[in-house]
């Protein structure tokens, strides 16, 4: 919009000043008598200020044709421009120039710079796609190995595979397969080097054979070794708990104590300081039961040990296996017992347990006599194991 003040000496000098200037659709705003500006207009006589305004769009699409009109012929010249041919308002003129001359030459560098790093990273996606099915055990053909195939039929499951693979990787060429998988295998494990001795305790989820391995060890450190062995139980809960265990120390002969509150098991250990070790047994509980453990934890740190023995199967499923092993850290087992291996053809869970609990083995037990099927397991029998090279019968 245009608006415009004149001051006129009457309304006919405004009307022919306001249409000439300004065209036929202007419009007055406003008028009013006013004195003349300035400091002679003090004296002189009354004049009339009339504002009037019109809309400029016809202006402006003025400018828009010329504007398009300009843009057109840019569009039909591949090469130079003739600045002079485009009767755009100045402003436009520079912007257009600037793109058409900047833009086109770079924009072919940028499509041939496009194109190179296309390549690059095509180049980079096979790269990591071969890297990638070697680390998942695909063999050139992205067929899996017989290796993968043996590990996983052994229950390994897939993050301890792409581990093994990945231990595989940095060992010497001229290694067998398997012989590469076994010193992986054998290098994610360790043997603990635990000494029975002090107060031993034995925790775990319910059934997977405590009181069983404790009997076992019991009858080991007392009849093989010569140890003075004491017994300890804190498993009030279960019903023929006390029972089981008591029956083993009557018949090994050795001294035996329940244990019902947090404030007794001091007094407990204390007790049978005259003892080489306390095997100390506890109640089963489910991982899950997050009260269940915390008060479990109050009487093993009454215990005051390190030497805490996280009992797990070997039937365990491998879903479970994350829940029970992270469920139970808050005990501060520094070793891992591993049951019931005579109860399973694949042993894919023994990896898939250390894996995750980082934790040395101490121990296997191979079936339910006692004090028999209890032992050290070494790494080499584990990778025998986990690869199907040798079973439990
Ligand atoms: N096949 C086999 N059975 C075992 C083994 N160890 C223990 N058992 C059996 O597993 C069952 C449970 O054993 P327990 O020693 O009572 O298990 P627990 O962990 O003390 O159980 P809770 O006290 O209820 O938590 C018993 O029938 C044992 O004989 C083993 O190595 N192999
Ligand atoms: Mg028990």
């Amino acid at each position: 919009m245009i608006i415009k003040r004149y001051i006129v000496s009457n309304m006919n000098e405004a009307m022919t000043r306001i249409r000439y200037e300004l065209g036929k659709d202007a419009v007055i705003i406003s008028q009013r008598k006013i004195k003349k500006p300035g400091l002679m207009g003090f004296f002189s006589k009354k004049v009339i200020e009339v504002t009037a305004a019109v809309e400029n769009n016809k202006k402006k699409e003025e400018d828009m044709t010329e504007s398009i009109e300009a843009i057109k012929k840019l569009m039909k010249q591949d090469g130079t421009i003739d600045s002079a041919d485009i009767s755009v308002p100045k402003k436009e003129k520079v912007t257009i120039l600037r793109e058409k001359e900047v833009y086109k030459p770079e924009s072919q560098a940028m499509q041939s710079k496009q194109v190179d790093l296309y390549k690059e990273m095509q180049e980079m996606k096979n790269m990591l796609g071969n890297i990638l099915d070697k680390s998942q055990g695909l063999t050139e053909t992205g067929v899996k190995s017989d290796l993968v195939s043996k590990l996983e039929d052994n229950d390994v499951n897939d993050k301890a595979i792409k581990k093994i693979l990945s231990h595989m990787e940095i060992q010497g060429e001229d290694l067998e397969e398997k012989e590469k998988a076994r010193y992986a295998i054998e290098s994610m494990i360790s043997e603990s080097d635990v000494k029975m001795e002090g107060s031993v305790v034995l925790v775990g989820p319910t059934g997977v054979g405590k009181t069983t391995t404790i009997a076992k060890l019991a009858g080991r450190l007392s009849l093989l070794e010569k140890k003075k062995v004491g017994l300890i139980t804190i498993d009030t809960y279960r019903i023929g708990a006390v029972e089981q265990l008591k029956t083993y120390a009557d018949i090994m002969n050795i001294p035996f104590k329940v244990v019902f509150t947090i404030k007794e098991m001091e007094a407990a250990v204390e007790a049978m300081s005259d003892c080489d070790v306390i095997l100390i047994d506890t109640t089963g509980r489910s991982s899950k039961n997050a009260m269940q453990i915390s008060e479990l934890r109050a009487f093993v740190e009454k215990v005051n040990t390190d030497n805490i023995h996280l009992v797990i199967s070997c039937t365990t499923k491998n879903k479970d296996i994350d829940s029970i092993v992270e469920g139970y850290k808050q005990l501060k087992y520094n070793n891992v017992i591993i049951t019931k291996l005579d109860e399973t053809q694949s042993y894919g869970s023994i990896i898939n347990i250390l894996e995750i609990a980082k934790k040395p083995i101490s121990f296997i037990t191979t079936g339910q006599n006692v004090p028999d099927d209890i032992r050290k397991p070494s790494t080499k029998e584990i990778s025998n194991l986990i690869l199907g090279e040798d079973s439990i019968c």
